[in-house]
């Protein structure tokens, strides 16, 4: 499983702080200790205060590279903003993301084309998030459909099956798994899947426990990618070692410190 650092969010104060005062040293600090832990991708998100979300992100994404290499995932419902980051970004970027609404999704998988990017795709409609998998699953087939009829490559799709905090809706756990097993069945080649693994712990005792516990599970279901807290040691071991029992990564005696080398 990849891990998208989930830290350079608006929705964190300093983050916050950083863009209204455009001081690029939080960003960058976090940029760099993320890929040190092993992210794959930096997912960035100016969060929810700002004025000029357009202007936030073009600059979140020029500071990030001045000191990351890694691919960037690109998380605003402002399609704008996505595509003035993406004009920016010197390699392929992910968008983050798009529900299966068709304006939404004609807007998106002709930006995914352009800039040659990945894009996730959320398993909502405009009436909301369906509580069974069934109602994800059939979302998820709109947006394999869509992303063929553009021409985008299947595995360039990432299926969110969207994770909601086990305190309030404890009874989509088990939807949550059992989409991420029959996404792959949709198509050939499968979509990705991927969630915002620290949904599942909001306003929870004990998140780190929850969140570890969610990620290993989840990959036993199929879960390629987690946008989460890359500097969780707890978590990143948790998933150094699911990957080296789904036989991912070879076994070697030091295979946590192996894991934070691979910026998979
Ligand atoms: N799917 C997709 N993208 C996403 C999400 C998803 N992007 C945003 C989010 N969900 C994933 N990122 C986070 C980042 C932080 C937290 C949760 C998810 C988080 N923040 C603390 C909280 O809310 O308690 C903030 C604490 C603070 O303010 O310091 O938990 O599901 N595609």
């Amino acid at each position: 499983m990849i891990i998208i650092g989930e830290r350079i969010n608006g929705m964190f104060r300093d983050i916050a702080e950083a863009i209204r005062e455009k001081d690029p040293k939080p960003v960058q600090d976090w940029a760099k200790k993320q890929e040190a832990m092993g992210s794959g991708y930096l997912d960035l998100n100016v969060g929810p205060a700002v004025s000029d979300r357009v202007s936030a992100m073009k600059w979140l994404v020029e500071v990030t590279q001045e000191v990351s290499d890694l691919p960037l995932c690109l998380d605003s419902t402002d399609y704008d903003a996505i595509e003035a980051g993406l004009e920016v970004c010197k390699r392929p970027a992910m968008i983050n993301s798009v529900p299966a609404v068709q304006d939404k999704m004609d807007r998106i998988f002709t930006m995914a084309n352009k800039y040659n990017a990945e894009v996730i795709g959320l398993a909502m409609s405009a009436e909301g998030i369906p509580k069974d998998a069934e109602s994800r699953v059939a979302l998820a087939m709109e947006l394999v459909a869509n992303c063929d009829a553009y021409g985008v490559p299947l595995d360039s799709l990432y299926i969110d099956p969207l994770v909601l905090p086990c305190n309030v809706g404890q009874d989509h756990g088990p939807e949550v798994f059992e989409t991420l097993r029959q996404v792959k069945l949709l198509s050939d080649p499968s979509p990705k899947t991927v969630v915002g693994l620290s949904n599942i712990s909001q306003g929870t005792e004990n998140r780190e426990l929850i969140n570890r516990n969610f990620a290993v599970m989840a990959m036993a279901c199929g879960l390629d990618a987690a946008i989460a807290d890359a500097c969780d040691e707890e978590l990143i071991a948790a998933v150094a070692t699911g990957r080296v029992l789904l036989n991912m990564d070879i076994y070697c005696d030091s295979f946590v410190d192996v894991f934070k080398t691979q910026n998979l």
